[in-house]
């Protein structure tokens, strides 16, 4: 069918037009709806103000639940652990195996206290302590990825935190074993069969059976994080992800089939997500957009990557690596392929990205799900400030400052001068009682 034929969009760095199509390409807002908007600060207000009886309301109106008591909506330990002992072997071992590869690389991301002593005795540091009660979001239907739970729950769980509280909208009450397993696996303590607006009022306010947490992590639809961004100050958020992305730049010597499929890869996840060859071999990209036209039929999800493609992807030519790295860049990819035979002279000009897969060898969808590095990551261009999800993000910290009878004597006349100056006499006295 002609209406399925994959043309992402070309762009030739240096012509004329390049910086205005790129500007084009690379434009995306989450759409903010004031009816979207209106909604949830009802629903939030509701739960807020009414409990359990206005979450259960809403869990049978929207995910058609019959519960009458909330705690029907609860799973405990025991049952995620039968989740994960009816799976196959084969499932459970490919489980066990990512999930012990993203703890261990996210145990080297612990951060330990520090202090410093100065001459006259005082000691200076901080302190890091875990969150106390984290809540992780799971998105139900096609966006339940079990993947995503070991990435948020995991992370928590080797900061220390005491409990992480995952909600995930079961609509019919149709439970995923795999979501369930996964959250076995990272330690989740306890299930809550919510979602929506509904369960993050619940998480962020409490209510007479969900405790109230510190924190909310993990993605969710456009209601989702409209109620994220509105509970944002009474618990801490992650940051709000756009669609994914991938960013391959190529020498022109991996085969295309390879590229195509992982272009393919970020593809498939959304309409609205975005793929993007960079190359100094115009006959390469040529030869990718053919391995993509003709991989096309054999994906399951092939209209989402038409459209993801065609109205968001392109092929960009470029006249060496340099000026690819200056788009990149400019770019600041979630994902970033470098699929080329020495990567680490291209690193060394990348400032930007939320993760680099280096040489040939590393397809993106590793990373998705077992190298063990964080599949959450800073989208749409936030890579220029932002980091991938970690244990920090779990972590906070306090200043300690122990002054010694010298030091404060000392410190005690500068704070002296510029409370007075601040007009604060109580400051300054404060500080002076302490010079000797
Ligand atoms: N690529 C997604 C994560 C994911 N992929 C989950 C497969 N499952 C994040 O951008
Ligand atoms: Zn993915």
């Amino acid at each position: 069918m002609a209406s399925e034929m994959l043309q992402p969009s070309r762009l030739v760095y240096g012509s004329e037009t390049f910086k205005q199509q790129l500007d084009t390409l690379l434009a995306w807002e989450s759409v903010s709806d004031a009816n979207v908007q209106q909604v949830v600060t009802d629903i939030v207000e509701r739960v807020r103000n009414e409990g359990d009886s206005a979450l259960l309301e809403f869990t049978r109106k929207f995910d058609h639940l019959t519960a009458t008591s909330a705690e029907e909506l609860i799973l405990n330990k025991e049952r995620l652990q039968q989740a994960l002992v009816s799976l196959s072997d084969e499932q459970r071992n490919a489980l066990e195996i990512a999930a012990a590869r993203i703890r261990s690389y996210h145990e080297k991301q612990l951060q330990q206290d520090w202090s410093f002593q100065e001459e006259d005795g005082t000691v200076l540091g901080q302190r890091f302590t875990p969150l106390d009660r984290v809540g992780l979001y799971v998105p139900g239907g096609q966006a339940a990825y079990p993947s995503s739970v070991l990435m948020n729950a995991i992370p928590a769980n080797v900061a220390g935190v005491q409990e992480v509280v995952m909600v995930v909208p079961t609509p019919g009450g149709e439970l995923n074993e795999l979501v369930l397993a996964a959250a076995a696996l990272a330690g989740v303590e306890r299930v809550l069969t919510i979602g929506g607006a509904q369960a993050i009022a619940a998480l962020a306010y409490g209510t007479e059976s969900v405790p109230a947490v510190d924190k909310i992590v993990g993605p969710g639809n456009i209601y989702v994080a409209t109620a994220k961004r509105m509970v944002f100050g009474q618990v801490g958020i992650d940051m709000i992800a756009g669609p994914s992305e991938i960013l391959v730049i190529s020498d022109g010597k991996t085969d295309p089939d390879w590229i195509a499929m992982d272009l393919f890869s970020q593809a498939e996840h959304d309409e609205d997500a975005q793929a993007i060859l960079i190359s100094p071999d115009l006959e390469f990209l040529d030869q990718v957009q053919e391995s993509m036209n003709r991989l096309l039929p054999t994906m399951e999800r092939k209209g989402i990557i038409t459209t993801s493609v065609n109205d968001r992807g392109a092929l960009i030519h470029v006249p060496d690596m340099k000026a690819g790295a200056e788009v990149v860049n400019r770019i600041a990819p979630e994902h970033l392929e470098l699929s080329v035979e020495e990567p680490e002279e291209l690193l060394s000009l990348i400032r930007h990205a939320g993760a680099i897969f280096m040489g040939r060898y590393t397809a993106e969808a590793l990373g998705d799900y077992c190298a063990g590095p964080n599949h959450v990551l800073p989208t749409s261009g936030t890579a220029r400030f932002s980091s991938p999800l970690g244990v920090y993000d779990f972590q906070k910290k306090t200043s300690l400052i122990h002054f010694s009878e010298a030091g404060a004597s000392k410190a005690g006349q500068v704070a002296s001068v510029l409370a007075r100056g601040e007009g604060l006499t109580a400051h300054a006295r404060s500080a002076e009682y302490r010079i000797k």
